[in-house]
């Protein structure tokens, strides 16, 4: 295929290595939940500290001897990395270690090139891991023996060295383009959907919150559902009844992670668009877990990364069967068990409120021209009194949720002006 990888086998050595000037904390627990959730075994663990990284390899050059000798001992063939090394330095410890050696992010592309199932998501995967060969192009490797068995991960990083960062190039090109055309397709749907007015549940959080199970439990459906770290991938969106309210969509999708790689954000735009589209965001929080505070702020930092920062969120928190972790107990937020199905009603009725209470009056001035318009309008059953000008311009006084609103926004020569709130 495209990518030339040596397969490693299934054990590994993790290996942490932290700076003394770097603040972020470093999350071996969840780190090793994300070797697992790719099908690897950290077998050997080694935790390094150094006051600022070696420019050749990252390491010094006594621990690189040391930690080959471990990996001899112990007959490893992968290096599993807890951080990002240059892709210069990375490809130095490898010869070094005659092992290959897996960043976090390759981990992570490791993960989703698993994972993806339908053909946005699978070339979603195929421009990351592109664009991150394109900064990683070093020569291939010819550099490491060969070693046979355990997961493949053919796509997670380096090129053979007769592909250059011209056909990587052309490569994203193509990709895109081919993107594009599934994506076209995609928003087709979303905007029929707009224009039926239907408005759109969008469920985030932390990956393994819970979203997953909690969309199989409120659309009786079977999305795929796992105690591992980045269990869905692609999308999927249901219908869902609202009491008082009628009909809603809701859309389950990946998860967030503390510091997610860029490439992946850039090129799951089109997934993350479910996301920043939706009229309503579902927030997740697994309220059983120790670190469920800090997760809460990952997950606020990518929605602010993402544009998805001010539409209107809901936190549910999740998992209490097990238990509301101290640092979650004071937060606002609906308290369900997605497993138990406990807590739905007063979901339900909360979810019905809020997308109810979106719903405002407004005048709007549409011009002669907009008879479309003002068809598509009375056809909602939106309008509450009309007054026209001797102009031909109609003033209209509307309800409007969120949707009908973006809508309007977006129509040439209509204006629009809020009377007062309405439930
Ligand atoms: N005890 C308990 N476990 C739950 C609950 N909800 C989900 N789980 C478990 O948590 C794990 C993760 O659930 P998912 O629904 O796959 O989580 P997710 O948020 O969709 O995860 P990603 O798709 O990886 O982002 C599974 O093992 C679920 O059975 C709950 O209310 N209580
Ligand atoms: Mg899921």
């Amino acid at each position: 295929m495209f990518f030339d990888r040596p397969e490693a086998g299934l054990e590994a050595m993790l290996l942490s290595l932290r700076f003394d000037h770097s603040t972020a904390p470093h999350n071996l627990p969840e780190f090793r939940e994300l070797i697992r959730s790719a099908g690897y075994v950290p077998k050997v663990e080694q935790a390094i500290t150094r006051h600022a990284p070696n420019p050749r390899t990252g390491l010094g050059t006594g621990k690189v001897a040391e930690l080959r000798e471990e990996l001899d001992v112990h007959d490893l063939a992968l290096v599993i990395i807890d951080c990002e090394l240059t892709a210069s330095q990375q490809r130095n410890l490898e010869m070094k270690l005659e092992r290959r050696v897996l960043t976090r992010t390759e981990l992570i592309l490791t993960i989703f090139e698993q994972r993806a199932q339908t053909r946005e998501g699978k070339l979603q995967v195929e421009l990351a891991l592109l664009r991150h060969a394109q900064t990683h192009v070093v020569g291939g490797w010819s550099h490491l023996d060969r070693q046979r068995g355990g997961v493949n991960m053919r796509g997670a990083g380096e090129l053979q060295s007769s592909i250059d960062k011209g056909l990587i190039h052309r490569r994203i090109v193509n990709v895109e383009s081919r993107l594009e055309k599934v994506v076209r397709h995609r928003e087709q749907h979303r905007k029929r959907r707009h224009r039926n007015d239907v408005p759109t549940i969008a469920l985030v959080g932390y990956t393994n919150a819970g979203k997953s199970t909690l969309f199989n439990a409120l659309t009786e459906s079977e999305v795929y559902a796992d105690d591992r770290l980045f269990a869905t991938l692609d999308p999927t969106t249901r219908r869902i009844d609202l009491p008082n309210l009628g009909t809603a969509l809701i859309a389950d999708t990946v998860g967030f992670i503390r510091d997610l790689p860029m490439s992946l954000v850039a090129a799951f735009k089109a997934t993350l668009e479910e996301v920043s589209q939706a009229d309503l965001l579902l927030h997740v929080i697994d309220a059983s877990a120790a670190d469920a505070g800090r997760m809460v702020t990952d997950v606020q930092d990518i929605l602010l990364e993402i544009s998805a920062s001010e539409i209107p969120t809901i936190n549910v928190l999740n998992k209490v069967d097990q238990g509301v972790h101290s640092n979650v107990t004071c937060m606002p937020g609906t308290r369900v068990s997605a497993l138990d199905r406990t807590g739905f009603d007063e979901l339900l009725m909360t979810l019905s409120t809020r997308l109810g209470g979106m719903t405002q009056l407004f005048e709007v001035h549409l011009p002669a021209t907009a008879g479309k318009l003002r068809a598509w309008l009375y056809g909602l059953g939106a309008v509450r009194e009309e007054h026209y000008g001797s102009d031909g311009t109609a003033k209209l006084c509307v309800k409007l949720n969120q949707s009908t609103l973006t809508r309007l926004r977006s129509s040439p020569g209509v204006a629009l002006e809020p009377v007062a709130s309405a439930t």
